[in-house]
């Protein structure tokens, strides 16, 4: 097939997802066409089937916000008819299934029919979509797509509930490449970090609001008044500022590193023995997924398909939102002795592969082919 793939090509879980799909599609003979306003994160391998279009977003005084629905709509427009894409699979109602739904009518008055496949991520929905502004364009737009997936069960509740939802959601939850997370690092310099007597706590996020970080460094600061340990922060976002300043009004510049954002994830999660996630709410938790694909327990909230995703005492611990207490008493129960947490990591390790590619693709793949047969 000839699938155009349209996502936020940033550093975001539904970029990643979204990048990582459209290479192993090409992987199994697909020809994929990114269509986007930059090069996404972790597409660094252009092949033959695998192709980048960038839509250019042109300065225009007059516009107090420039068009980018408008740019994005034509663009696909000029895509589908240059390459002969069959099917666009859009990732976000807003903006991304909304232009589509655009351009698959401006293709329709010239004889050419183009399928939309829209992926609900979490934030369309649970955070932004469900504003009174955006609401009647995020139904129209789902009820508009040819099919629509959901990436948690969770999701799909939300969006039935927030919604007048006229159509079925398929729920393909997101997936992790096992290989790409088997290390390749014999050594991944531990010791650079800390010493052999410390416990290393991460949390990978975009610091934004819904990540809750206060009770990232909140949960860490009860941990290490119990156990020698270092905590790393990877990402960069809003709240970011905010928690540099409580870092050092709790006197622990000296055991909390900052990375911003890294193209070494891997590495930080293979000298990693937690991960942190006390989210307000989260669709799936991407993050954990690929701690977990490392071999790292995950301390979490209970919210959205976090619970779906992480396996309660067995590959790591769920908790209320802002049960400091009770994630730092839970992490504290995983890192006590190096038995209890080797036993965590393998079944962090064993969870992650209920997500394995392999299986997950392949759903995508059907709903493909159905969606085209029923077009
Ligand atoms: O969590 C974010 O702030 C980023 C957002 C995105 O657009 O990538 O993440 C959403 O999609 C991810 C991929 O499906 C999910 O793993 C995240 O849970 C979801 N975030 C929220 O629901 C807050």
């Amino acid at each position: 097939m000839k699938i155009g793939i349209v996502c936020y090509p940033t550093f975001g879980g539904s970029g990643v997802v979204a990048t990582e799909l459209g290479l192993e599609l090409s992987k199994r003979g697909h020809e994929i066409h990114f269509i986007t306003y930059s090069q996404p994160v972790r597409l660094e391998l252009l092949s033959n089937n695998v192709h980048f279009h960038e839509v250019h977003v042109p300065e225009y005084p007059l516009f107090l916000y420039q068009p980018y629905e408008l740019a994005l709509s034509s663009k696909l427009v000029d895509m589908v008819k240059l390459h002969g894409i069959e099917l666009l699979h859009v990732h976000y109602a807003i903006p991304h299934a909304y232009a589509a739904y655009m351009a698959q009518q401006m293709l329709k008055d010239e004889g050419i029919f183009v399928p939309i496949v829209t992926t609900l991520h979490g934030t369309d929905i649970t955070l932004v979509g469900s504003h009174p502004f955006y609401k009647p364009a995020v139904t129209f737009s789902i009820n508009k797509s040819n099919a629509v997936t959901s990436v948690s069960e969770s999701l799909k509740k939300d969006t039935m509930r927030l919604f007048n939802i006229k159509r079925d959601i398929h729920v393909v939850p997101n997936f992790i490449d096992l290989e790409k997370h088997t290390h390749s690092f014999t050594d991944c310099q531990r010791e650079m970090m800390a010493e052999d007597s410390e416990r290393i706590i991460t949390h990978i996020s975009n610091f934004r609001e819904v990540k809750r970080i206060p009770d990232v460094i909140k949960v860490f600061y009860n941990i290490q008044k119990n156990l020698p340990s270092k905590l790393m922060m990877v990402g960069e976002g809003p709240e970011k500022e905010a928690a540099e300043r409580l870092v050092e009004e709790l006197g622990i510049t000296e055991r909390v590193i900052f990375f911003g954002n890294s193209n070494e994830i891997d590495r930080i999660l293979c000298f990693s023995d937690l991960f942190l996630l006390p989210s307000q709410t989260e669709s799936f938790g991407l993050a954990a997924l690929e701690a977990m694909a490392s071999g790292v327990p995950v301390i979490s909230t209970n919210t959205g398909g976090l619970s779906e995703v992480n396996d309660d005492g067995f590959s790591g611990y769920l908790s209320d939102v802002n049960a400091i207490n009770d994630m730092s008493n839970n992490a504290l129960k995983i890192l006590k002795d190096l038995e209890t947490l080797n036993k965590f990591k393998a079944n962090a390790k064993a969870q992650s592969q209920k997500f394995d590619l392999h299986n997950i693709v392949p759903m995508y793949e059907t709903i493909y082919e159905e969606t085209l047969k029923a077009f």
